[in-house]
């Protein structure tokens, strides 16, 4: 029998929907119902542990999980305050995308990050950042609600996480640097060219094929021989298109998978350079 694997996910917030997807779609059957702590999975020598996702680095470092699934945001925070996290992103994930930045009021005049106060919940990456920058500020380590520090008078900046910036503009802010771009990311306690254990390194191909099928499109479409070149150039990240011939003299089909997104301004150029027929259908897995 395979050796256990223990993958820890985050049990509830903005990771948990889409990390519980993820492993569903990578044929890991389980169920998270009544508040479980441990999930065993039905269909595999799988164990999932639902925790908070601060803990997710030191249960991956420390072996007590195989892998798991964390902001890369979190991940970085902790490796910059801690020598024991030695976990390592081994696949980007794709979801939970924000960044990591600074932003200042609307009205504020600042010019350069130089003797200012800076309140954040990421002190470990915004201390290396000014480091490396060799900036002098003070930073104020603020766990929630670090948007309201300039305005109660504590802090002429902040650095915090982003997404739309919705939070940033109802609390009279504006972005102007930013420190690290995220999204949620597989972790392991080796890196991924070191990985040694069969089971994991399938289990990661999987989640890469579910990761790889998200963005990838299946395209079929008719044209006539003389315009394959043209419409081959114009279907995104295509590999190698299969040409058939239709019984209809001089056409085509042209199939191909396409690993970017393939968009209406995409199929309408496809059309105007003689593309017929276009169809463009959703991809479950990819295996390569
Ligand atoms: O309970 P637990 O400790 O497990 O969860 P948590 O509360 O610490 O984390 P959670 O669930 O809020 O976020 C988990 C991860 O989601 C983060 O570590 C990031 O990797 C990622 N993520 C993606 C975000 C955001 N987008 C995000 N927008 N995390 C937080 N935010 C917050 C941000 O701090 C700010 O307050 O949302 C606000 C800004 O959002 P916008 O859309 O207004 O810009
Ligand atoms: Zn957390």
């Amino acid at each position: 029998m395979a050796k256990k694997i223990t993958i820890a996910i985050q049990r509830k917030g903005r990771l948990f929907e889409s990390s519980k997807e993820l492993l569903i779609k990578s044929g890991i059957n389980f169920s998270t119902s009544g508040g479980k702590l441990l999930a065993r999975s039905s269909n595999m020598n799988i164990d999932i542990l639902l925790v908070r996702d601060d803990d997710i680095p030191s249960l991956v470092s420390k072996g007590v999980a195989d892998l798991g699934i964390v902001g890369k945001n979190v991940l970085a925070e902790q490796a910059a305050n801690s020598r024991k996290i030695s976990a390592k992103s081994v696949l980007n994930l794709g979801f939970s995308k924000c960044r990591l930045a600074f932003a200042k009021p609307l009205t504020s005049k600042i010019k350069s990050l130089n003797n200012k106060v800076i309140a954040t919940s990421y002190p470990g990456l915004v201390k290396k950042f000014l480091k490396k920058e060799s900036i002098n500020a003070e930073l104020i380590k603020i766990n929630g609600s670090v948007e309201l520090t300039p305005y109660i008078g504590i802090a002429d900046c902040i650095c915090d996480l982003v997404s739309s910036g919705a939070t940033l503009e109802a609390n009279n802010l504006t972005e102007f640097k930013i420190l690290m771009d995220s999204e949620a990311v597989l972790i392991s306690s080796s890196s991924l060219k070191n990985l040694k254990d069969k089971t994991i390194i399938d289990l990661v191909r999987r989640f890469e094929g579910v990761i790889n099928a998200a963005e990838s499109k299946y395209v079929m479409l008719n044209a006539s021989t003389n315009s394959v070149n043209k419409i081959c150039k114009l279907l995104p990240g295509a590999d190698s298109p299969t040409i058939i011939p239709l019984q209809e003299k001089n056409k085509v089909a042209i199939h191909a998978l396409c690993s970017e997104p393939v968009f209406w301004e995409t199929m309408e150029k496809l059309k105007s350079n003689g593309a017929s027929s276009i169809l463009v259908m959703p991809v479950e897995k990819i295996l390569n």
